[in-house]
């Protein structure tokens, strides 16, 4: 039961299992692990594929020569467990040098290098088998806006976007491009905080289709937004490229938990939504055991994420199936069809008719809705008593 299957496209980035609970108050608690051995660890598991940034597989400071060794013995574990790359990204906020951001860093030799260390990272994760891009840019952004002008940083980080969407079709990589928000952490205000800011934002580049979204569950709960409507706008727009599954208590740091801990509601309407449009994407977990885990417990983390992601997929089904909460909502919907005259592409003739219609406006605002006894069904229906 609730077995994992390559099919499910369940991933874990090299930084997820490999996090070693450092935090701000605290040392590593976990030893750090090679990314042969995480590999090996997600095939244990049950994982289908494997993410990283530049450097969680290749030091930042690696020889070409090293970098060749450790791609080589990377792709060895590879072949050895049928583990594949599905995306990749870079690591722009981890060094020193990105202390002001990457793109949108005041000094352009920051800026140049971030262009440059990006194709470097682009090119690793092609050679991988990488086909989706991630962009988070998590130094994207300012404690003061005394220092920064948001409209010259926006001016930057699209000049970028488009920069190496140009080197993708350049070198023939046929790589989507997935921007991830994030509102906040570790800057204090990062630039296109939401994801449907990141959606308005792509509309301004030069290759909006090459360009979607990588919505995370915990960046949209730490704004207090709802994940599930982010994602559906994401999906309308045709811009569902990736995304980041994990949980977290609202209005607080970047907990990153296992998918599912927290918020079981928002996690169920998530798996619903994307097995109800059929998502074909990566289901990426980018969460990380919490820091009192030791290596086994983080194994059970990471089997924790997969399997709560296929109870709810489970829950879906039944929620889809139960006559009860189905009867319930036809009679929601209350379509007797005699409005549709009305809807869809407007004539002049069909503007005119409308006007013309009357309402009995206090009738109609009588109408109440069930929402609480078709809630309480689906509460009943994840506490296991329906
Ligand atoms: C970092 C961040 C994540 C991003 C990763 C990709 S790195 O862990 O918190 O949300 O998805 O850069
Ligand atoms: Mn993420
Ligand atoms: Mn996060």
């Amino acid at each position: 039961m609730y077995e994992s299957k390559p099919e499910h496209k369940f991933t874990f980035g090299l930084w997820t299992v490999g996090n070693i609970g450092r935090d701000p108050f605290g040392e590593p608690v976990r030893e750090p692990m090679s990314p042969v051995a995480l590999v090996h660890l997600l095939a244990e598991v049950g994982a289908w594929g494997v993410n990283f940034h530049d450097n969680d597989l290749v030091p930042i400071d690696a020889t070409p020569a090293e970098r060749d060794r450790i791609v080589a013995n990377f792709k060895k574990a590879m072949d050895e467990t049928g583990i594949v790359v599905p995306m990749a990204t870079t690591n722009l906020f981890y060094d020193p040098v990105f202390r002001d951001g990457a793109f949108t860093s005041n000094d352009p030799k920051v800026r140049a290098y971030a262009l440059q260390k990006t194709m470097n990272a682009m090119d690793l994760g092609a050679e991988l088998g990488a086909k989706v891009y991630v962009f988070w840019g998590g130094r994207e952004g300012t404690e003061t806006d005394a220092g920064k002008d948001p409209l010259e940083a926006g001016k930057w980080f699209r000049e970028a976007l488009n920069f190496l969407c140009e080197y993708s079709l350049d070198q023939g990589y046929d790589y989507k491009l997935a921007l991830e928000a994030k509102p906040n952490e570790p800057r204090s205000d990062i630039y296109l905080p939401t994801t449907g800011a990141m959606l308005g934002f792509i509309a301004t580049l030069d290759h909006p289709e090459m360009v979607g979204v990588n919505p995370e569950v915990a960046h949209e709960h730490m704004a207090g937004l709802n994940f599930m409507h982010a994602v559906a706008q994401a999906w309308d727009a045709g811009k569902l490229f990736h995304i980041d599954l994990n949980d977290q208590k609202f209005g607080r740091y970047d907990q990153d938990f296992r998918f599912g801990a927290e918020s079981i509601k928002s996690a169920f309407y998530l798996v619903k939504f994307l097995e109800d449009v059929g998502y074909n994407g990566s289901r990426h977990f980018d969460a990380h055991a919490y820091r009192t885990a030791n290596m086994d417990d983080v194994k059970e983390f990471a089997k924790g994420c997969m399997r709560t992601y296929l109870i709810m997929k489970e829950k879906a089904q039944q929620f889809n199936q139960d006559q009860e909460i189905q009867t319930l909502l036809a009679q929601i919907k209350a379509d007797d069809g005699s409005m549709n005259q009305y809807f869809g592409v407007y004539t002049k003739d069909k503007a005119q008719a409308l006007k013309a219609q009357s309402f009995d406006r206090a009738a109609m605002g009588q109408r109440g809705q069930p929402y609480e006894q078709l809630d309480q069904l689906l509460i009943e229906l994840l506490l296991g008593v329906r």
